[in-house]
């Protein structure tokens, strides 16, 4: 036990946390790693059926095994922050779930506040909204320099390549933007 205790302890931390529009995808890509990556206990599993289940859904709803507030699951959104950890051999994790929706963007900032990476989710059909600019922005401000970006959802437009890299372009440029916008902030700030 003692040896489990110190190999955990000599593993570096990493903070990872989730940020983007509502309803881009951003619990169930969270939720599709863990249940993937076996990294769920066997009463999570069955808390996640059995929830999946009475909400009516006919498969598991993998934002679950995040949004578990009554009132998340009414609404079918975050609203609070999650975190979840896992650990691989060299590295122990804490994620971060946070909310898209507009009204919860302090969650966001609680939740992004310590991250070391922020794996920005976007659904290929909104493309870059405000609010993707808007956590773009704080995540800037809180100077998270691993900006990690996965383009959600290509499933419904048939894995376009095209628009995948249209929106990548896009992307880039308005990450290019930001990095401007913070050496300016950083001019006034010392
Ligand atoms: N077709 C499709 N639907 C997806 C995909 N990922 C998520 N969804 C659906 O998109 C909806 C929103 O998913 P969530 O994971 O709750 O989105 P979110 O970004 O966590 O939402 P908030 O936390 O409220 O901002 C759900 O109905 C999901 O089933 C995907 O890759 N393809
Ligand atoms: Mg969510």
């Amino acid at each position: 036990m003692e040896k489990l205790f110190k190999d955990i302890e000599k593993k570096s931390l990493v903070r990872v946390s989730t940020a983007g529009s509502v309803d881009d995808g951003k619990s169930t890509l969270i939720g599709r790693l863990l249940f993937d990556c076996n990294a769920l206990m066997k009463d999570q599993i069955v808390n996640l059926e059995n929830s999946s289940n009475n909400y009516g859904y006919e498969k598991l709803n993998l934002a679950y095994i995040t949004d578990g507030l009554r009132s998340e699951r009414e609404k079918a959104i975050t609203i609070d922050v999650a975190y979840r950890y896992f650990s691989t051999k060299k590295c122990k994790f804490i994620l971060a779930d946070t909310p898209g929706h507009f009204e919860y963007t302090r969650n966001m900032v609680t939740g992004a506040s310590l991250a070391d990476i922020l794996l920005l989710v976007l659904d290929i059909n909104s493309g870059i909204t405000n609010q993707t600019k808007r956590h773009l922005k704080l995540a800037s401000l809180l100077r998270i320099s691993n900006v990690t970006v996965c383009i959600n959802k290509m499933d419904l437009v048939s894995y376009d390549k095209n628009l995948f890299e249209k929106i990548s372009v896009q992307l880039k440029q308005l990450a290019f933007s930001l990095v401007l916008m913070q050496s300016i902030l950083s001019l006034f700030l010392h």
